[in-house]
């Protein structure tokens, strides 16, 4: 036993209780240094951070995805991580200072840690794995041995056999405390620095396999946009949104690197009488149509962001379903659920109805004239005009089975959104700004409308509590995309309010109502107060 388990009341000093505070803290570093290194050689989404954090998302309550998502936006994954970051910085400080006392209690307290990543990574449902254990365990055991080796340099020193005495501050050891501490902190960057290079090694294939896709034009390309057809005002949305400023929703903490040339996309289930295995030539080989689409979110807020147009390039996926033997549940089949799965774990239920009613929906391959960004499904996703992403638009997909709705509940709906997910009827203005100061005379206001399949028949405006006006529209291109909208208003001096309200072509108008994002969408008109100088 050492003396400080001896004497466990013993009072250390500031300095000491900071040493013991920078141990735990340089262990911690260790240990997530090592686990990353490790994750990066046996599978980056292993890695404790990841894993951990993707067990978290899954079991956020909705109301508390949806508040992260409103105030972090797109970054909300960032700072679950900063907050698991700082968390654990925390608890290994922490560690640091009970390790003053009871250093293998300490060293046991990290092992703990340890088994909480290898739980989290080896229950995740992408995992591949035992080994996906292993970052964590290697990770724990580096980080457990270093706070036990530099809590020992902290420990006071007595003569062998002589009694202990009452110590000064000098007492512990001091040059091989240093020693370590700076050895352990020079491993662990060295780690971190592995760690990235493997891990960007690891997702080399995937890129190169990316890089090698050669579309082939299109069978059936995309309705032409009428060049210059679209209206042209600062700030409004452009009709295509580019692939950079495409949002991007997902539960992904790192964004999976799939390798196109050992992809494979099985379909299989209730009715499918011939099953298949496709790869990605096979769907090269098939034939492609582009077809422009419009993608919206249902967490998307009224005025959000998280809608976008892409011209899209994929199979339809009606025929190859036709192929397969399966059957809309109209025409006699027993599946009515389409569920998609992804390399990433996440499932996707669609209704089999509306995939195979007539309209594009794509296993698309291309977004934009070039292949899936990784960020938004590289090799393949789904796209379905009409409904919400997180009903029809798999990212990453690898399988989709036929079942029912009775039988099987995918991801998001166990989590309390709804089983069947149309597009709301939406606007939106995009100018002018919310406060801003348009001068008086004609202020050109301008956004985008949408009721995908169902289309856009009419926008109108009101100014304050004034009639409503017709906006000018864009000219259509389809029912799925969204359309441009402008609206030349007289602005006069004050304060005013601009609310936008859309009719599509079944005649219904956007409803006022206001309803939340959970369940199935949200509702309600956008408006924008402005201050006319
Ligand atoms: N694998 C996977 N696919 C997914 C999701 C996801 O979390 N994981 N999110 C869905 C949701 S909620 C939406 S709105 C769309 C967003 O697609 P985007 O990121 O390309 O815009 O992807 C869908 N596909
Ligand atoms: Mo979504």
């Amino acid at each position: 036993m050492t003396e400080n388990e001896k004497n466990p009341r013993r009072r250390p000093g500031p300095v000491r209780l900071l040493l013991g505070a920078l141990s735990g803290a340089l262990a911690g570093c260790a240990a997530l240094a090592v686990a990353e290194a490790v994750a990066g050689a046996v599978r980056p989404q292993a890695g404790p951070v990841v894993a951990v954090g993707g067990a978290a998302i899954d079991r956020t309550p909705a109301a508390v995805k949806d508040w992260a998502i409103r105030h972090f936006g797109t970054d909300d994954k960032l700072f679950l991580q900063l907050g698991i970051l700082a968390v654990l910085a925390l608890f290994a400080m922490s560690l640091g200072i009970v390790g003053l006392w009871f250093r293998r209690t300490a060293a046991a307290g990290v092992l703990l840690f340890g088994a909480v990543g290898a739980l989290a990574a080896t229950g995740r449902p992408d995992s591949t794995g035992v080994t996906d254990a292993l970052p964590s365990v290697a990770g724990a055991v580096a980080g457990a041995v270093l706070l036990y080796v530099l809590t020992g340099r902290l420990e006071r020193r007595t003569e062998i056999g002589a009694p202990p005495t009452v110590p000064s501050v000098g007492d512990w050891d001091r040059r091989g405390f240093v020693i370590a501490a700076s050895t352990a902190a020079m491993a662990s960057a060295g780690a971190g620095l592995l760690s990235r290079s493997l891990s960007r090694a690891g997702g080399r294939d995937a890129v190169a396999s990316r890089r090698n896709v050669v579309l082939p034009a299109p069978a059936s390309p995309a309705p032409a946009v009428p060049k210059g057809a679209g209206p042209r005002i600062p700030g409004l949305s452009p009709f295509v949104t580019p692939n950079a400023d495409f949002y991007r929703v997902d539960t992904a903490l790192v964004v999976p690197k799939v390798d196109a040339t050992t992809w494979k996309l099985r379909i299989h289930g209730k009715g499918v009488t011939r099953p298949v295995t496709l790869s990605y030539d096979d769907l090269l080989r098939s034939d492609l149509v582009e077809r422009a689409i419009t993608l919206t979110c249902v967490s998307n807020e009224v005025g959000g962001p998280y809608v976008g147009n892409a011209l899209w390039i994929g199979v339809r996926l009606a025929d190859l379903l036709a192929e397969c033997g399966v059957k809309p549940p109209s025409k006699g089949g027993h599946a009515d659920q389409l569920v998609a799965r992804s390399v990433d774990g996440m499932t996707i239920g669609s209704p089999v109805e509306d995939v195979m009613d007539g309209r594009d929906a794509l296993l698309a391959l291309g977004m934009n004239g070039e292949p899936l960004p990784f960020a938004h499904g590289f090799p393949v996703r789904m796209v379905v005009p009409g409904l919400y992403g997180f009903v029809s638009a798999c990212k990453w997909i690898k399988e989709i089975e036929l079942t029912t709705f009775d039988s099987y509940d995918p991801y998001w709906v166990k989590r309390g959104w709804a089983r069947k997910a149309p597009v709301k009827t939406e606007s939106r203005i995009d100018t002018p700004k919310p406060f801003a100061r348009p001068a008086t005379g004609t202020v050109m206001v301008g956004g985008v409308a949408w009721a995908q399949h169902r289309g856009i028949e009419k926008v109108e405006i009101r100014v304050d509590d004034g009639p409503w006006q017709e906006a000018r529209l864009a000219a259509e291109v389809t029912a799925d995309t969204w359309r441009q909208w402008t609206f030349p208003w007289q602005a006069t001096k004050g304060g005013h309010t601009l609310t936008v309200r859309a009719t599509d072509r079944t005649g219904a108008v956007q409803t006022e109502k206001r309803t939340r994002t959970i369940p199935d969408g949200a509702s309600g008109w956008h408006s924008v107060v402005v201050t006319v100088d």
